[in-house]
């Protein structure tokens, strides 16, 4: 499992990976299996509903006689996962990128690789540090700029965000940028505060540059469990959220929430982070992403 994410990852998901093998290679199904496998599909964080879900649809299978060993139910299995995870999302020409997610999510790491690898591409690349909410934010962001040689535009401690976002538009459309980057605050006195004033940069994004492509992605800290899809439920209902960042995978092995938030709130996820490297992040690709969840 996510042996293309380099061996960093591997070995924290053979231990999911020798279970489900066990399983799979089963002669017989029983009730006993289909809870075995509900076990470590939810240990993996794949969610109550969705683990639900799945067992049900395999439980019905079982029955009507169209799955009955193991081989059948992992065939069974890989086609539900990418049912789940099938999406009829066009690419687009993506130019500018807001960063949302609560505290320590990542926002400011990940707006860092994003910058890196757009950068790397030979594109025009600008940041913009628009968490004035704490000084070391902002501070945090521009030793990034300076490392991976990126513009930035920043504002002064409790300055208005919105100000930051404002100029960083100008500057994008006057110097012909390719890419803008904005990085936001996770917290403010209270959540209704933050979802505003989300909601209030996304509207100056779209006044000042209405002719631009503009993707709002969520940082979800992989290894917080329930919490991240109390996260997602929040910042989905308030904010046009359009793709998750799935961060901190380096430190779980439970890659099972990534169904959950196709199959209960409608998310993709975009891009998964492991690691505080530059080059610690993978574009999340799907199909291979459940081949190697079954079959190494
Ligand atoms: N291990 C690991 N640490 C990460 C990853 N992404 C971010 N971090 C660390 O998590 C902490 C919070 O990240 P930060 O980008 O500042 O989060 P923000 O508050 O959402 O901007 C920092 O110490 C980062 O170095 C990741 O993918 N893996
Ligand atoms: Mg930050």
């Amino acid at each position: 499992m996510f042996g293309f994410i380099k061996n960093k990852l591997k070995k924290i998901y053979n231990q999911f990976t020798s279970k489900i093998q066990g399983i799979f290679s089963s002669k017989t199904i029983d009730e006993q299996t289909l809870y075995e496998l509900k076990k470590i599909l939810l240990s993996a964080d794949t969610g109550v509903k969705t683990t639900k879900t799945l067992i049900e649809h395999l439980r019905q299978e079982h029955k009507s006689g169209k799955i009955g060993d193991g081989a059948e139910l992992k065939q069974s299995l890989e086609n539900k996962l990418n049912n789940i995870l099938s999406t009829d999302k066009i690419e687009k020409n993506t130019k500018v990128y807001l960063l949302v997610g609560v505290n320590g999510s990542g926002k400011t790491t990940f707006s860092a690789k994003l910058a890196n690898k757009f950068t790397k591409d030979g594109k025009k690349v600008l940041l913009a540090a628009a968490d004035t909410f704490r000084a070391a934010a902002t501070e945090q962001l521009e030793q990034w700029a300076s490392k991976t040689n990126t513009q930035i535009v920043t504002g002064g401690q409790k300055q208005d965000p919105g100000s930051v976002v404002f100029q960083a538009c100008t500057k994008f459309r006057e110097e012909k940028f390719d890419v803008l980057i904005i990085d936001t605050a996770g917290r403010l006195q209270t959540k209704t505060n933050l979802m505003n004033e989300l909601e209030k940069l996304r509207k100056i994004i779209d006044k000042k540059l209405p002719e631009e492509s503009v993707e709002t992605f969520l940082t979800i800290d992989a290894m917080l469990g329930q919490n991240s899809f109390e996260q997602a439920r929040l910042f989905n209902e308030s904010t046009n959220v359009s793709g998750v960042v799935l961060t901190k995978m380096d430190g779980t092995g439970k890659g099972g929430i990534i169904f959950a938030l196709k199959e209960e709130f409608n998310l993709t996820v975009e891009y998964i982070s492991y690691g505080e490297q530059l080059n610690e992040f993978e574009k999340f690709e799907p199909k291979k992403y459940v081949t190697e969840l079954l079959e190494k």
